[in-house]
């Protein structure tokens, strides 16, 4: 269902127009409101009314995560803190933590973004949905809980953890969507399996994944394990959080909500846009944000847009599938690889299970000469011969080797073995950090 016509489905000379106003209004908005944004224009020597095209954008500045942690906690912000309704955080792996100031304004855009969001992906206000994602700082949680109640959708409060009631819950009270991490669906699948309940018999029929990477393999594996749809979403605690982006049913890229937020594509060396379909780095600026609105904010993520109209009849760009971080890239022998990359090889191969560890010696740097990919297999082969084993250690190898020219060491694990988290799976690890098995 196309739940906002109106600007779903705008002409892109329409959108183009209401872009343009919506992002003179925010370069005006910035200069006057955020001490920060001043000082970030005129030190690029930029003023508001310098913005006339939407190709002006490229005077504006670019905001970087960097930006956010300096000026800690609220240096960004453009409202006083009386109109501050919440504040969510995200954690971060180093350092003070990104901060991001709600309005009531700015709550009131998030549900009716998320209710939309969640329309794309085929949800209706007859869906019970289990809401696994974790409550709390994280954007997750509150996202999904506030759009799925302004859909109409009847939403069970899980969060993340406690994996058996939730398999409880969702037999007892009909929970026919899902919403968590990908990697916390193949937890919940696990335990399911044990406790003898097969997904795929109950009234589950959707799930909307999102918050870390996953491949396309990934997304095949779960669906048939689960026997639902499996929607991407994309999101960042310093855009909006969940609801920048998300599949429709053709599952056939990311429809960004461009009344909302402006998509770019750079290159991450040089900084310059790049036409549509090239690959680069995502780079968003908010068009209705009130309390922390984000001028070109540097995401670190790999995609590029498609600005084609959807079978769907949506207009919006389309975002790929993110296939990185421009910060998580490993150097092997001088070869470039993502960890996505390694995960669809290694989904590709049957009798191995979507869980498996990247291990890098981080006291190289990224730039490493030693790769060692931990992968669980199947029960099957686990329990067959050992030449099973062996046939399938050497298969994975010489696809690492053929797909992505890399070498790696390649150790195969029992099922069950590698650690399962709730939240944001953590796949590359560096070798002290290293499990016993
Ligand atoms: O993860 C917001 C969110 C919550 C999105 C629930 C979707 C669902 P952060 O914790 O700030 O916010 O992390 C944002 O996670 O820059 C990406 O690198 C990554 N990410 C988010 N969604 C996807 C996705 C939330 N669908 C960071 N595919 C982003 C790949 C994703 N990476």
């Amino acid at each position: 269902m196309i739940r906002d016509a109106r600007y779903e489905q705008m002409s892109r000379g329409d959108l183009d127009k209401l872009q343009l106003e919506r992002l003179k209004a925010m370069a005006a908005y910035v200069y006057d409101k955020s001490p920060f944004y001043q000082r970030a224009m005129k030190e690029k020597g930029v003023a508001p009314g310098d913005i006339q095209t939407l190709a002006d954008i490229t005077k504006l500045p670019f905001t970087s995560k960097l930006d956010f942690r300096d000026n800690y906690p609220f240096g960004l912000m453009a409202v006083s803190m009386d109109k501050v309704v919440r504040v969510h955080s995200s954690s971060g792996t180093t350092g003070k933590p990104v901060v991001a100031p709600y309005t009531q304004g700015d709550i009131d855009t998030w549900s009716d973004v998320m209710a939309r969001t969640l329309a794309t992906a085929g949800v209706t206000e007859n869906d019970v949905l289990q809401n696994s994602y974790g409550y709390g700082l994280f954007t997750g949680g509150l996202g999904f809980h506030y759009g799925a109640e302004r859909l109409g959708a009847s939403v069970i409060p899980t969060g993340g953890g406690n994996t058996k009631r939730q398999i409880l819950l969702l037999q007892d009270l009909g929970t026919s969507v899902i919403t968590c991490t990908p990697s916390y669906s193949l937890i919940l699948n696990e335990t399911a399996l044990d406790m003898g309940v097969d997904l795929r018999e109950t009234k589950l029929r959707v799930g909307v994944f999102g918050a870390e990477p996953w491949s396309d393999q990934m997304r095949k594996d779960i669906e048939s394990k689960m026997g639902i749809s499996a929607i991407n979403i994309y999101g960042l605690t310093e855009i909006i959080g969940p609801g920048v982006s998300t599949e429709c049913p053709y599952q056939c890229g990311m429809h960004i909500a461009e009344d909302h937020f402006l998509a770019e594509i750079i290159n991450p060396d040089t900084g310059k846009q790049l036409p549509y379909g090239e690959i680069g780095e995502l780079v968003l600026t908010t068009l209705t944000k009130e309390a922390q609105p984000v001028l070109r904010f540097r995401t670190k993520d790999i995609t590029s847009l498609n600005p084609e109209p959807c079978k769907c009849g949506r207009t919006h760009v389309r975002m790929s599938r993110i296939t990185g971080r421009t910060d998580d890239m490993l150097v092997v022998k001088g070869v470039n690889v993502f960890p996505s990359q390694i995960e669809s090889v290694l989904l590709d191969v049957e009798g191995v299970e979507p869980h498996y560890l990247i291990v890098v010696d981080r006291q190289q740097g990224f730039k490493s000469d030693y790769l060692e990919i931990w992968v669980e297999v199947s029960e099957d082969i686990f329990s067959d011969e050992m030449s099973k084993m062996e046939d399938l250690e050497d298969r994975l190898r010489s696809e690492m080797d053929s797909v992505l020219a890399i070498s790696a060491k390649i150790k195969l694990v029992e099922p069950k073995t590698i650690t399962r988290t709730e939240g944001k799976a953590k796949r590359v690890v560096d070798k002290s950090e290293l499990p016993i098995l």
